[in-house]
């Protein structure tokens, strides 16, 4: 195994690489991104990075810019201390949520991720809503996701079960894992899900312990954590920037600063994935353009009424649904009269 092939470049990327630029240029991995600077390697050391100012002229979108966890295309110079980006290589993966605002863009959170670890912790940051929407982010990229409950010595065993318990009656299907950073035999097991050469993204709210897995899992305290805040319970955002770094087992980590809010989601695959059962009832609805709020012949409402789906779960994607047509509109200001928007909005304004 080659030394890129160790940070990650596994053989959909090899099947992607061109021949005639990989001779001119060596392909190296983004691991660190700052406001002006980035750092790459090339799986011997870390290598200070620009972009070329082609490169950033011809990226009109931050989605054009690369991120970590990115590979590109560069050129080594000084004995290979200073790299010059020219390209990205095509992405398998791209984490990203949209930022709100008047004018809606998205904000890279990394690239190329296996698997995202969605951390909460069992106190107060616990919220199955909020795990939906880190969920609808993870889905709409094709990535796996996994969750992560942490802080586990400030809770009974009792109170443990029945959360895990609630999580697993909505989220069947995605692997849910309880464990403390104070307790070693839980890391020696968190740990095995870190396969080697395979890159994994920690997220999830600040203060929640992302950090401290992190430093436990190198056993090293490299990395700054801080205590939560008495008043409130939360993180201070001690992580303020996305790094990447391999574990001595050869896995990949990306640790991230804690997330604020996860923005606005599109009405992509992400949103069906979340609410299956949803998803799977709107097919049977009588009419192509349902919204699912009032119309005769909806099988969603009807799976509502049935108890076949909770209220709050059809609440949830409901806003969510809101929110991604929402967002959809701002982005294709020109198309407002595209007809499933206008229709929801219809709807949904006269029965408000
Ligand atoms: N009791 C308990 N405390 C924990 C656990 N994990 C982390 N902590 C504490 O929680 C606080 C926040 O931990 P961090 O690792 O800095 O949290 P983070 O998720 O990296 O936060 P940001 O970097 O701000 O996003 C620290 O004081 C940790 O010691 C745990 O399993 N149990
Ligand atoms: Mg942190
Ligand atoms: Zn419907």
């Amino acid at each position: 195994m080659n030394d890129i092939e160790k940070l990650g470049f596994d053989k959909w990327f090899q099947d992607k690489s061109e021949t005639s630029k990989s001779d001119s240029f060596q392909i190296v991995r983004v691991i660190s991104v700052n406001k002006n600077s980035l750092t790459v390697s090339n799986g011997k050391k870390d290598i200070y990075a620009e972009l070329t100012g082609k490169f950033l002229y011809n990226s009109d979108s931050p989605l054009d810019l690369p991120t970590v966890g990115d590979w590109v295309y560069a050129q080594l110079f000084d004995d290979d201390s200073l790299a010059v980006i020219h390209e990205i290589f095509p992405r398998k993966s791209l984490l990203k949520r949209k930022t709100s605002g008047k004018k809606i863009e998205h904000q890279l959170i990394a690239a190329n991720i296996d698997t995202a670890i969605i951390i909460q912790s069992l106190d107060s940051n616990y919220n199955l809503r909020r795990l939906e929407r880190y969920l609808v982010m993870i889905n709409e990229s094709n990535i796996t996701p996994v969750i992560f409950l942490s802080k586990s010595d400030l809770l009974s065993i009792e109170e443990i079960e029945s959360k895990k318990n609630e999580i697993i009656q909505i989220i069947p299907d995605i692997k849910t894992e309880v464990f403390s950073n104070n307790n070693k035999l839980d890391i020696e097991n968190i740990k095995n899900y870190f396969t080697p050469f395979k890159t994994f993204c920690l997220l999830g709210s600040s203060g929640v312990g992302k950090t401290t897995l992190l430093n436990n899992l190198i056993h090293q305290d490299l990395y700054k954590t801080q205590p939560i805040r008495e008043k409130d319970g939360r993180g201070k955002h001690t992580t303020t920037r996305r790094e990447l770094i391999v574990l001595e087992n050869g896995a990949i980590v990306i640790d991230n600063p804690g997330m604020r809010e996860l923005g606005v989601i599109s009405a992509d695959s992400g949103l069906d994935d979340t609410f299956n059962e949803i998803a799977e009832l709107s097919e049977h609805c009588r009419f192509k353009d349902c919204t699912h709020t009032v119309e005769k012949g909806c099988a969603i409402l009807n799976g509502l009424e049935e108890g076949m789906i909770s209220n709050e779960r059809y609440q949830n994607y409901i806003k969510l649904y809101k929110e991604s047509l929402y967002y959809e509109m701002s982005y294709y200001e020109k198309r407002q009269k595209d007809k499933k928007f206008g229709k929801f909005l219809h709807t949904y304004l006269k029965n408000k």
